[in-house]
């Protein structure tokens, strides 16, 4: 199965360039952490990829929870993302028709296609939403998408044939090739090597938020769920130390994952 599968190998059946790019990162880089920057300013955005940057492989953003945005910021978050190597995701969630969704991505005052690698998309409008990000990425090949298939937020509405179609679409659609990954919770939801599962809901010390969240451990995450990439948020940035947290997070999960793949 996949998850058995070193992400050198995968990279050679991702048929998404970004997918390729990324296992590779993975596996030179040696980390599965994808820190989830969940903070309201540019400056608390910026220390955390400075000082957490050489442990992550990604660094995910929500940039409309930004109070100070402006393109400078923009200029050094990507200047940090070469200096320490990391991918950058907005975790925008599009949800539109294909056409709204291309202007929503290229336009108004974030113009999420020029800095983000990779964004998230609801697969609910169907096949369509991709072709709408497609249609304005600059470059396909230093773009792509993650499709949603599950949540993590107790009672969400995602049921099964929601989630075959939206393999489906990851995996025979018109766009393969612009598709990286999956967000989901499990290892069954899809069984094509050449896809990155990422996984959120992740802290050490298990449990959930008052807020409908869900957590598990980062050894369950990616041993029992299939996760090659675990998502962190509040574990890290509510820890005393940021740094000793994020390099903390990044051993437990590279260390599960060489167990997972037998390295
Ligand atoms: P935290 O570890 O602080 O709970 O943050 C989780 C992050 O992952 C948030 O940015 C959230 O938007 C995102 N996320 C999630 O928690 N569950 C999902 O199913 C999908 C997500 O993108």
């Amino acid at each position: 199965s996949r998850t058995k599968m070193r992400f050198e190998a995968r990279a050679d059946l991702a048929k998404a360039k970004i997918a390729k790019d990324l296992f590779k990162l993975m596996a030179t880089k040696k980390t599965n952490l994808c820190i989830a920057a969940d903070v309201t300013s540019t400056d608390e955005i910026l220390k955390i990829a400075e000082v957490c940057g050489p442990h992550i492989c990604l660094l995910k953003t929500h940039v409309d929870i930004i109070e100070n945005f402006n393109i400078s910021f923009v200029q050094a978050l990507k200047s940090l993302a070469e200096k320490h190597n990391f991918l950058i995701m907005e975790d925008r969630k599009f949800a539109d028709i294909g056409n709204t969704t291309a202007l929503q991505y290229a336009n108004g005052i974030y113009k999420i296609a020029e800095w983000a690698n990779l964004v998230t998309v609801h697969s609910l409008p169907g096949q369509s939403i991709i072709q709408g990000i497609k249609s304005v990425a600059a470059n396909v090949e230093s773009r792509g998408v993650f499709l949603l298939t599950e949540m993590s937020s107790q009672g969400n509405l995602i049921n099964d044939k929601y989630k075959e179609g939206t393999i489906k679409m990851a995996t025979e659609g018109l766009d393969t090739d612009f598709i990286a990954g999956i967000v989901c919770q499990s290892a069954e939801c899809f069984a094509f090597p050449g896809l990155i599962q990422l996984t959120p809901g992740v802290k050490i010390d298990e449990g959930s938020d008052n807020l409908g969240q869900r957590y598990n451990t980062p050894e369950f995450v990616v041993k029992e769920k299939g996760a090659d990439i675990g998502v962190v948020g509040r574990g890290i940035l509510n820890a005393s130390s940021i740094e000793k947290a994020a390099s903390l997070y990044r051993d437990r999960l590279w260390s599960a994952y060489c167990d997972r793949v037998g390295l």
